[in-house]
C-alpha cells in the first residue's frame, strides 16, 4: 500500500478542542459520580496530579509528572500515595475512550479540570508528557511528610524549585478534601466546604483556635470551637513559622490574590521536568458551568 517510501499516514495529532473534549468527560464524570466521599472525585484528583508531579528533583532532573511512573510499584506502593488507586481507577474509562492521550498528561489535565470545576481559578494547560517505564520510578521519600514542620516542608519544596511564597500558596490546595483515616492515618477535612476552592483554608489557619486532638492516631489538630476540621502539624508550621505567616496572612485576607498565586504555582508544579516540544502554547479549558 505505502509503495515506493511513501510516508504512512501520520498519527493523530490532537489539537486543543481534542483535549477540551477529554476535559468536559472527566467533568461530566465528576458530576455524574457524586456519592463519593463529600460528593465529589476532584479533591483525591488533585491529589494524584500533585503526587504525580511532586516527585520532581531540580538537580537530577528526575521525577516530574513526566512519565506516570505511579502506575507501577514501588512508586504505587509508597505511603504518600495510599488510596490514590481510586483516582487512577476513576481515569481508566477516560484513558479508553481517549486512548491517544498518555497517562501523564491524563493525570495533570483531570487535576486542572477539577479545580476548574471546583470553582477554583483559571489553570492553564500544555500537553507534551510521555509515559515512561517502572525505570523512572522515584525513590520513596520525596513527598512531604505531614508530621513535620517547617524545615521539611523547605527541604522538600526548595528540591523542587519552590520558594517560601509558593509553598505557601500550593498549601491553599488542603481548602479541598479531606484525610482518611485508611490512607493517611489522619482524618477529616481542613474547611467546612471541601468540594469548593477557595482562601477557607488561610483563614480557618487564622482565625480559629486549634488544639491537639486526642484520640489514638497520629497527632494531628482540631478547631476548638466545633473539633469537625483539622489541621496537620505541616498545616500548623505555615503559621509558626514567620516569613510562611506573612503570605498566610496575605491569602487569608484576599482570595484573589490567593486564587492568582495558586493558579500559578499549580502551573509551574504541573510542568515539571517535562520536555515540552518549542512553541507548544496552554491553553484554558472551557468550564461545565
Ligand atoms: Zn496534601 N495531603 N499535603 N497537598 N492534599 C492530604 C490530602 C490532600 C500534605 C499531606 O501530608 C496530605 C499539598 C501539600 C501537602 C491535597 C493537595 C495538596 C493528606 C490526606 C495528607 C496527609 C491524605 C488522605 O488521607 O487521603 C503535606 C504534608 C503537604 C505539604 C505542604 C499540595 C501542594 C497539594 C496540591 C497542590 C488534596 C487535594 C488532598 C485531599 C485528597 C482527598 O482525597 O480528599
Amino acid at each position: 500500500l505505502y509503495q515506493n517510501g511513501a510516508a504512512a499516514p501520520s498519527a493523530f495529532a490532537p489539537k486543543f478542542e481534542d483535549y477540551q473534549a477529554v476535559y468536559n468527560e472527566i467533568a461530566s464524570r465528576l458530576e455524574e459520580k457524586e456519592d463519593y466521599d463529600d460528593g465529589s472525585y476532584g479533591p483525591v484528583l488533585v491529589r494524584l496530579a500533585w503526587h504525580a508531579s511532586g516527585t520532581y528533583d531540580k538537580e537530577t532532573g528526575t521525577g516530574g509528572s513526566n512519565g506516570a511512573t505511579m502506575r507501577f510499584a514501588p512508586e504505587s506502593e509508597h505511603g504518600a500515595n495510599a488510596g490514590l488507586k481510586v483516582a487512577r481507577d476513576f481515569l481508566e474509562p477516560v484513558k479508553a475512550k481517549f486512548p491517544w492521550i498518555t497517562y501523564s498528561d491524563l493525570w495533570i489535565l483531570a487535576g486542572v479540570c477539577a479545580i476548574q470545576e471546583m470553582l477554583g481559578p483559571a489553570i492553564p494547560y500544555r500537553p507534551g508528557r510521555s509515559d515512561r517505564d517502572v525505570s523512572a520510578c522515584t525513590p520513596d521519600g520525596r513527598l512531604p511528610d505531614a508530621a513535620q514542620a517547617q524545615d521539611h516542608l523547605r527541604n522538600i519544596f526548595y528540591r523542587m524549585g519552590f520558594n517560601d511564597q509558593e509553598i505557601v500558596a500550593l498549601a491553599g490546595a488542603h481548602a479541598l478534601g479531606r484525610c482518611h483515616s485508611n490512607r493517611s492515618g489522619y482524618e477529616g477535612p481542613w474547611t467546612f466546604s471541601p468540594t469548593v476552592l477557595t482562601n477557607d483554608f488561610f483563614k480557618l489557619l487564622t482565625e480559629e483556635k486549634w488544639q491537639w486532638k486526642k484520640w489514638n492516631g497520629p497527632k494531628q489538630y482540631e478547631d476548638k470551637k466545633t473539633k469537625t476540621l483539622m489541621m496537620l502539624p505541616a498545616d500548623m508550621a505555615l503559621v509558626q513559622d514567620k516569613k510562611f505567616n506573612e503570605w498566610v496572612k496575605k491569602y487569608a485576607a484576599d482570595n484573589d490574590l490567593f486564587f492568582k498565586d495558586f493558579s500559578a504555582v499549580i502551573v509551574k508544579l504541573f510542568e515539571l521536568g517535562v520536555p515540552f516540544k518549542e512553541g507548544q502554547e496552554r491553553w484554558v479549558f472551557k468550564t461545565s458551568a
